[in-house]
């Protein structure tokens, strides 16, 4: 019997859960343990919160509040957002544990023994004011590829260059916004290049060493493709310890003020999780991790491929007996009304807030977000159409069918499966297609094409309401009333295989729908054209699906456009009345504007100031066309030091608000104004 064991990423516990998570690594996963255990597979599904890193101490220091109450809010509010969902983990942990810590700590020395890492004592960015090293997160500044300010130390997220802090122009600490400095620092790195040889087998085979192979099981084209994307680049030595007070501590003597790295601490919270379950269980352990008897797969987004498929299987191997994931089925990302899901910008869809304002749609949202899940690419979820799934397809197809095939039960057959007669080919065709479709579906869902055996198991129910409006069974019973039994008997044969399976997709409809039809705890292999025997009774059930309106889908999406409640930006240092004098700021008049060449955000604008007509560059391209700007009456400091940007000398700055969503919006003199104008 198969023994599966599946992990899904463990989210941050920073902030909520949205609808691009679920797509990802949630419900993909929660299908296929729904499934592997309804068909009697030996399966265990962990997961649990990631309350380390920077994602965390960034967030305490936002909020004025500590690390340990932000994990602590998030890991409460997440769990009851997956809990609203039916997301059904057989154990959800958090790496904060003390239990954590320890065996995290126990994994790292063992690496250590065996030689794993290279310890280095090199520069690292120190803040004077916070006195502490500064993490990749912790250092912003100017993106060198991109000129893009807000840059990470370890990556911008404007153009998406992987970054090192040092690469920065004019880095500084997002801890007290000083400039940081260089100072001598001692870090284990893990050499990856060291692993390129077996890691390309591994990642072209999806195995290792001969290891059996899953057909089943092939690996997506984009995670291979990732993958070997990061090898051809030439591996690098990555450091596996940070200079923190927030992590596991690094277990060695001296190395005080050091932590695990969290993508060292975050995987193994995999195992952890895996330990915790099975001490509660009466199991061992190692029967899931170290048995060859045992497939590992991890559900993870696209950006946590390099982690999943390189990183942790290094760190596996290494530490030795460990299996090596045989499949890692990431999703790509799911988009929000065109627009990237954005947690600052709130631009979003919250699973608990959603759920706990309309309880009763959590079978819907399930629904929509198996349907366009992003299995090979990014795929867009609009409130539009999720009405109309919930409109043509749920309630037209499913909710309609499992209607009709009860009411006619109670009119004819006083609720009870009624008799057959001989079949028709046409039944005939139809109970076969019945038959087919447990298989169907299973072998979808192990090769991780979810839309697709969503399709199939819908497919059913399309099945029988096709075929009940065509062969019109409530007419037939005015004449031939043996036929239209026949007829309806398939009907309901249908709809109770549906109680099985549906049940990885919408629990909470085919549970309904297993005991209206008596299938109730069936499993499976028992979905078969003639699962219900003729004379059992039926039960009863409410309109499984109620209609979206319009109105309510336009709502959902207006808002999305609701301005955010934002931080606001802290106050400068106080200014002089003499220091504010000494600004020179007049109106002026857009009068010619053309892109700066080679740079993506400059554009170069000639400016009447009353005095001169100067140019003045500013980094607005990506906000404005040159045909918005001439013309525009501006407000421009006309004494700023003249600096050169991409060759181009500026004169001057124009002055810009910065808005709520990331735009940038021209402070414009009022009507009656003229270039020339002080303003002061
Ligand atoms: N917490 C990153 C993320 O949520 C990280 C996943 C850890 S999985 C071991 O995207
Ligand atoms: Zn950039």
């Amino acid at each position: 019997m198969p023994r599966v064991l599946m992990t899904s990423a463990l989210p941050y516990a920073n902030g909520p859960i949205h609808i691009g998570h679920i797509a990802g690594a949630y419900l993909p996963a929660d299908i296929h343990a729904r499934w592997r255990r309804s068909a009697g597979h030996d399966v265990l599904w962990v997961c649990g919160s990631d309350e380390h890193g920077a994602a965390i101490t960034l967030r305490a220091k936002k909020d004025g509040v500590t690390p340990r109450e932000i994990v602590d809010t998030y890991h409460e509010e997440m769990q009851a957002a997956f809990r609203s969902l039916d997301i059904s983990f057989d154990h959800y942990s958090r790496t904060s544990s003390a239990k954590h810590h320890h065996v995290a700590q126990e994994f790292f020395l063992r690496l250590l023994e065996k030689g794993a890492f290279e310890v280095k004592t090199e520069a690292q960015f120190f803040d004077p004011e916070a006195q502490q090293f500064l993490a990749d997160r912790y250092i912003t500044g100017t993106c060198p590829k991109c000129e893009a300010p807000g840059a990470y130390g370890d990556q911008c997220e404007k153009c998406g260059s992987a970054l090192s802090p040092t690469d920065l122009i004019d880095p500084k600490s997002t801890l007290s916004g000083a400039s940081p400095v260089l100072k001598d620092t001692t870090l284990w790195y893990l050499p990856m290049d060291r692993h390129e040889g077996w890691l390309r087998e591994y990642i072209e085979e999806g195995r290792l060493d001969g290891a059996p192979h899953h057909a089943a099981s092939a690996w997506k084209a984009h995670v291979v493709g990732q993958c070997k994307s990061w090898i051809d680049g030439g591996l690098q030595a990555r450091a596996m310890t940070r200079d923190l007070d927030w992590g596991v501590p690094v277990p060695v003597e001296g190395a005080d003020g050091k932590v695990l790295y969290v993508w060292l601490d975050a995987p193994i919270g995999y195992i952890t999780s895996t330990m915790e379950w099975c001490e509660a269980n009466g199991q061992d352990w190692r029967a899931w991790w170290q048995s060859a008897e045992a497939d590992l797969v991890h559900f993870i987004g696209k950006d946590n491929i390099v982690f999943h498929c390189l990183i942790f299987p290094i760190l596996l191997k290494e530490h030795g007996g460990y299996n090596l994931p045989v499949n890692v089925p990431a999703n790509a990302f799911m988009n929000l009304e065109g627009q990237k899901i954005s947690t600052s910008r709130n631009w979003a869809v919250w699973v608990k807030d959603f759920l706990e304002e309309f309880p009763d749609r959590s079978e819907e949202l399930r629904y929509v977000l198996a349907s366009i899940m992003p299995e090979q690419k990014d795929s867009e979820f609009t409130w539009h159409d999720f009405r109309e799934r919930v409109n043509n397809e749920l309630a037209d197809v499913l909710g309609n069918f499992v209607n009709r095939v009860l009411v006619l039960n109670r009119k004819f057959h006083e609720s009870r499966v009624p008799e057959a007669g001989a079949f028709t080919a046409e039944d005939e065709a139809v109970l076969s297609a019945l038959n087919a479709a447990p298989g169907r579906i299973g072998d979808f869902i192990e090769r991780h094409r979810y839309r697709d055996a969503l399709q199939e198991a819908m497919g059913v129910a399309r099945l029988g309401n096709k075929y009940m409006t065509e062969t019109e069974p409530w007419k037939v019973a005015k004449t031939d009333p043996a036929r239209a039994a026949t007829l309806l008997h398939v009907c309901t044969q249908i709809t109770a295989n549906l109680g099985i399976l549906l049940a990885p997709f919408l629990p909470r409809t085919a549970s309904k729908l297993a005991e209206a039809f008596g299938v109730a705890g069936l499993r499976w292999s028992d979905a078969r054209a003639d699962l219900v025997s003729a004379g059992a009774a039926l039960g009863d059930l409410p309109i499984l699906f109620a209609k979206v309106d319009a109105e309510w889908a336009e709502m959902m999406r207006a808002r999305l456009e609701q301005p955010v409640e934002r931080a606001v930006e802290p106050l400068k240092d106080t200014c002089t009345f003499d220091d504010f004098m000494k600004l020179d700021l007049r109106v002026g008049e857009v009068t010619a504007c053309v892109p700066v060449p080679k740079a993506k955000k400059l554009l170069q604008l000639t400016i009447q100031t009353g005095l001169d007509e100067r140019t003045v560059v500013s980094g607005i391209a990506e906000h404005f066309t040159p045909e918005e700007v001439v013309g525009r009456r501006v407000c421009v400091l006309v004494n700023l030091a003249p600096r050169k940007l991409r060759g181009v000398e500026s004169q001057g700055m124009v002055l810009m608000a910065s808005t709520a969503d990331g735009g940038l919006r021209f402070v414009t003199p009022e009507e009656g104004t003229a270039a020339g104008d002080v303003i002061a």
